[in-house]
């Protein structure tokens, strides 16, 4: 893959790729140009052939379906639906200052907000005669060949069926206005808002309703979160929480970290992300945490699955200082304040406070 093709952002690993946005970047609009957004594979990044692409439709279905891009787009209502779609690493690199963690360092910036397009996958399902049940899954397998512990196959994930069933869960073919591009898994991948990248599977070839998860390695070992005793060598992936919505958390976008700058009013502005409920007030703190200023907030209010952005200017006297943020939900709900309360050998969902440490000069 040619990395030329995203070179806004900050490489984390070149084989398979993975790339982050530079923080000042995401915070230069409410949704993140396709350019900019972070790209995470796990294996090879294919280019399937569009006109020839098919899609199946299986498992516990009345009516199985064989589908091309064309045919999805004919028989099926356009939907759109700007959501954020997050790394459950982002923001590792916090917890490597407590700990090592497995993993890329991935910075604040594993994340974006776009608008996709496509069809809804409950409108598939219910074309297919899905059989709706308690406890059933959707089995997304796909093109792309990873390699793990020795061993190779194709990424796969499931979702459950009440979460496939939601409207807003695309088979999305768009971004941002435009057809899918390779890297964001063309010619279609599964948009399930609020619920870890990991799920949101790209270049899909098959999705199968089952009464269990996928059996996919990606599936039944990756994307686990443990309590903090659990270790490499202790793990049972079994007893893992399986990770799917993702939490409160935000983020000090500009000043960059360790950045140097001139004595006076400085501009902090960020991102914040909710699970459940909407962002209610983000603060910024220049004592550790002693006391709080609140930043104005951007609200993509006619958009739930949406970030909010924050910003704040502050005076700042020559010297060293940390710049600490947080956000609260509506429901009160806030962040933990650091990141020893949040550690997981696999360093996911890293929700701690977050620090940014200028000198002022
Ligand atoms: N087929 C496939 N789908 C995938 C992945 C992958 O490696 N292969 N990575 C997942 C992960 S972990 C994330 S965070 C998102 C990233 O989506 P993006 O690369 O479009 O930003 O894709 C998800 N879907
Ligand atoms: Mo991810």
């Amino acid at each position: 893959m040619p990395i030329s093709t995203k070179p806004n952002l900050t490489v984390r690993r070149e084989h398979p790729f993975n790339a982050e946005t530079p923080a000042e970047r995401l915070v230069a609009a409410m949704t993140t140009p396709t350019a900019d957004f972070y790209v995470r594979n796990h294996g090879s990044m294919p280019e399937p052939d569009t006109a020839t692409h098919r899609l199946s439709v299986g498992g516990m279905v009345e009516k199985p379906l064989d589908l091309d891009l064309a045919t999805l787009e004919k028989d099926f209502e356009r939907r759109e639906v700007r959501a954020l779609m997050q790394c459950a690493g982002n923001r590792r690199r916090d917890l490597l200052a407590v700990a090592p963690v497995a993993g890329d360092p991935w910075g604040p910036g594993a994340l974006g907000n776009a608008d996709w397009s496509g069809v809804s996958l409950a409108d598939v399902l219910k074309a297919a005669g899905v059989k709706e049940g308690k406890g059933l899954h959707v089995a997304i397998d796909c093109l792309d060949e990873c390699e793990m512990d020795g061993e190779t196959f194709t990424y796969g994930v499931s979702i459950p069926l009440e979460k496939a069933m939601h409207p807003l869960t695309l088979i999305a073919t768009g971004m941002n206005g435009e057809a899918l591009t390779r890297e964001h898994g063309a010619p279609m991948r599964i948009v399930a808002p609020g619920f870890a990248g990991a799920r949101n599977a790209k270049w899909v070839r098959a999705i199968t309703v089952q009464d269990h998860p996928s059996d996919n390695p990606i599936q039944r070992t990756e994307y686990k979160l443990f309590p903090s005793e659990i270790t490499a060598e202790t793990a049972d992936p079994a007893k893992g929480m399986t990770i799917e919505p993702m939490p409160l958390n935000s983020a000090i976008c500009i000043p960059a970290n360790h950045a140097n700058l001139k004595e006076g009013r400085t501009t902090v502005a960020g991102w914040a992300v909710s699970g459940s409920h909407p962002i209610a007030r983000v603060e910024l703190s220049l004592d550790g945490g002693r006391s709080w200023l609140q930043t104005e907030l951007e609200n993509d209010t006619d958009h739930p699955w949406s970030w909010t952005l924050w910003s704040i200017e502050v005076p700042l006297c020559v010297g060293d200082h940390e710049l600490v943020a947080r956000a609260f939900d509506a429901a009160g709900q806030t962040q933990p304040s650091l990141s020893d309360d949040t550690w997981n050998y696999k360093g996911y969902l890293e929700n701690a406070w977050h620090r940014v440490h200028v000198v002022v000069g």
